[in-house]
Parts: structure tokens; sequence; C-alpha cells
């Protein structure tokens, strides 16, 4: 049988702008109130995505949300219109309506954690959205996107579908920004690496930032998915990485298949954890690539988003692929490191960097921007709606958003009922293309 990884890219939301909403998040507390471009920001997406179809890769979207969050405004008890509703927001609070406009969803790295079949007693892969309940901007997101995930992989005998986890900032989970999977290829068992900032019920005096992630929302969802014990390690962030700004571990660590590529101050043992991976999966040949503070400052990586990286097997390609922001190429510390990387014969043998930077600053890099999904040939076959992108796809979304999307919006721009309203007719026309059915609030 045949696997493939798809990465499942989000599509920027024709409301993307930059409101300073994450704590912790470095980019995107500097870039709060500039003015945003939507229209390049989506097209910059879809460039990345043709990329990698270029490649040879198979590549899938997912769409943007509906914002603002209509169903938000009413159960805060905004009435009328929804028009009025959102004027109503924007007198009494603009703060709230800049959160319920984000279009955040585009980093699907966060939208959910996924288990792949090899892995899974059942033999189904299994998904759980992240309830990202540390940011409510993105506490939003769950239910919208446990839907978009149930047309694309149906439930049934390939794939299974769990609620996001309940229980607020204690149960914090932030999907697959936070969890490895090592494995020799895609469809054999794999090791489960799951990273978390804090537990649930400790006050972490150690951090200044938010730790999103707690260990019980990890060990809950591995429970639920069904990974057995012997091949699932959690372990904890570095403190320091997550104060230097690595609100989620995927700014200082990126994995494929047996190759890890993380930054020496990503984990606070990384020896140990070297270890712990190599009982967990004793027949993986692990390969990993360790990046020391000498050469490659913590701030660095975070700025430049070095790690924030696409790690990919290209097919007929021997050596892994990195597909990085450009930003690294701009920072001498990381373009020094990717060059004497790629000269020394390790696995990984090839970079590239695109242009990203639209979502770079709002902290989203490319590995940000995709949802990982390795499926077998059957399961391709198994899956639901106009996901994957062909040429026609390509250029239909292109169009669409060329059409739609504003090139400019400011934060005075959010409380404008007219900007939802484009927003209402670019996923309306979207759902259709995508073929979703009617997933959001507005076409109820
Ligand atoms: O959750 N930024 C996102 C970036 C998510 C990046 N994802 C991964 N690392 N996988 C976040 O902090 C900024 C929105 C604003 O400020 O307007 C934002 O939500």
């Amino acid at each position: 049988m045949m696997w493939r990884e798809i990465n499942f890219d989000g599509i920027v939301g024709p409301t993307h702008n930059y409101a300073g909403l994450s704590y912790g998040n470095v980019a995107s507390a500097k870039n709060e109130g500039m003015i945003a471009n939507p229209r390049e920001g989506v097209l910059q997406g879809l460039q990345k995505a043709q990329h990698l179809r270029n490649l040879g890769m198979t590549q899938g979207v997912l769409p943007p949300h509906d914002r603002p969050h209509l169903r938000t405004l009413r159960s805060l008890g905004f009435t009328g219109s929804d028009a009025d509703m959102l004027t109503a927001a924007w007198t009494s609070s603009p703060a709230l309506v800049r959160n319920l406009m984000s279009s955040a969803t585009m980093w699907t790295a966060n939208a959910a954690t996924l288990s792949p079949s090899p892995d899974t007693p059942d033999g189904r892969t299994h998904f759980t959205p992240a309830n990202l309940a540390a940011m409510y901007h993105r506490s939003i997101e769950h239910e919208t996107t446990g839907k978009i995930l149930q047309t694309y992989f149906p439930e049934g005998d390939h794939f299974a579908h769990h609620p996001a986890l309940p229980g607020g900032v204690h149960m914090g989970d932030e999907g697959a920004a936070n969890h490895n999977r090592f494995c020799t290829d895609y469809g054999d068992a794999g090791v489960a690496l799951y990273v978390y900032g804090r537990s649930a019920f400790d006050v972490a005096k150690d951090l200044t930032f938010p730790g999103r992630q707690t260990l019980e929302a990890s060990e809950a969802i591995a429970r639920q998915h069904g990974l057995p014990s012997n091949r699932t390690i959690f372990v904890r962030q570095n403190p320091a990485a997550i104060n230097a700004g690595a609100f989620h571990n995927d700014v200082v660590a990126v994995s494929n298949k047996n190759v890890f590529f993380y930054h020496e101050d990503a984990f606070e043992d990384p020896a140990a954890l070297q270890k712990m991976l190599q009982e967990a999966g004793p027949e993986i040949d692990f390969e990993f690539v360790e990046v020391p503070a000498a050469k490659v400052p913590l701030c660095d990586a975070v700025s430049s988003y070095l790690f924030n990286s696409q790690l990919i097997s290209v097919p007929g390609e021997d050596k892994m692929r990195l597909i990085l922001p450009v930003e690294v190429s701009e920072t001498a510390s990381t373009k020094a490191y990717v060059d004497e990387m790629l000269a020394s014969n390790g696995p990984i043998g090839a970079a590239d960097y695109l242009d990203v930077r639209q979502s770079m600053r709002n902290g989203g890099g490319p590995a940000c921007l995709r949802l990982r999904v390795a499926v077998s040939d059957e399961q391709r076959s198994a899956m639901g709606g106009n996901a994957v992108l062909d040429d026609a796809l390509m250029a239909r979304l292109q169009g669409w958003a060329t059409t739609h999307y504003r090139d400019r919006v400011a934060m005075d721009d959010l409380g404008d009922p007219k900007l939802m309203e484009e927003c209402f007719a670019a996923l309306d026309e979207l759902t259709q293309i995508l073929q979703l059915g009617s997933i959001y609030d507005f076409q109820q």
C-alpha cells in the first residue's frame, strides 16, 4: 500500500489583520496596528502550496472561517441583524470585535492533532480539533474546524473524530504544532512526541509568557486516540524557549519521518529526549540535527523562524528538503547555518526560501500554515469534498481570492459591516468551490 503525507494549507482569510492578539508571540506584538494586505497574504499562501505541488507533493487546503463569528456575538447577548450586532459590538468593545474578526484559522498546524491509522488500535486515523483555549480569538475555531475535518475525512472505516477537549485553559491544546510523529515510513507504526508548556494544575512560575499547551491535554488526546504508552512520549518545552517567544514547539523544532531538526534550547535535556525516542522506536533509525545556540542564538531562531519550516520528503529525492521563510535567508546566523548544513552531507539536502511575509508578521511561518495528514491510497480515495489541489482548483482559488479580497485592512475597518459582507460572500462561494456544504453560521 502506498502512503504519502498531504499538507493541508490554511487559506488566509479576507479579514486578515494585525490586531496584536497573541501575548507571547513576538511578531504579533511587534506588528500590532500595521495595515494588512489580505489579498497578498492569500496569494502568498497559495504560491507556497503551488511550490510544493511543483516539487511533486500532494497538497490540500483548508478554508478560512466566517468572521466576525456571529454565534459568539449572539452568545454574548448581541441581537438583531448581523450588521446591527457587529455595529453594537464595535461601539461597546472594539477589542472584542478585533478578536472575532481574526483570520487566525490560516495557521492549520493548530487546527487539530491527529494520529494516523498505523499508530492506533482500531486502524483508523483519529482527529481531535484543538480547543485553542489560551487565546480568546482562537478559542472560537474548533467547532467549525471539526465540521471541515469531518467533511474531508468522513467518519467511518478510515477516519474517527473526537470533539475538542473541554476544560478551558487547564486543558489548553494547540494541536499539531506541539506534536511530532516519528516513523521509518508514513505507513509504519510511529512514535508520538507531545510537547507541553506547563502542567494544568501548577502555576508555572518559570514562565513569563503563557504555556499554551498543558501536559494533561496532551495526555488526554493520546488516550482518546488509543496510542500505546510505550510508543508515546510527553516532554516539557524548555521554559527559556517559551519566554523567548516560542509559543508553540514548532517555532523551535520540526520533524519528518526519522529526522528531528531542533534548537539546542528547545528542550531542557535534549540528550535524554534522544534516548527516550530511541527506546520508544528501536526500529527507527533516528537522525538528530541539533542546532547549537553558539551558531544560531535562540532570538534569531525565533525572529527568523528557522525551525518553523516544512521538512519534507520529495518524491525522487534521497535527502529531505526544507521549505523556509525568506526571513531565514535575511538573518546572518540562520543563513550561514543552513548553508553549512546543506554542505555537510546530513539528512537534509535542499532548502527553498519562500515569501509568506503577510503571515510571518503574525508569527505564522510555513509550518504554521499547514496540517500534515499521512494517508494511504485507500484513505485518499475515502476522502470527501474537494480539498486536494490540481491545476484547475489552484487557478480557481487564485481567481476567487483576487476577486473577493481587499488589499488593505486597517484596525478601523474591522467594525465595518461591509467587510463582514465581503467576507461572507467570499466564503459562500468558497464552500461551493471546495464542496463543503453549509458549514458556516451565516449559511444556516
Ligand atoms: O496563535 N498568531 C497565531 C500564530 C500561530 C502560529 N502557529 C504555529 N506556530 N503553529 C497565534 O499566536 C496573531 C493574531 C493577531 O495578532 O492578530 C495570531 O493569532
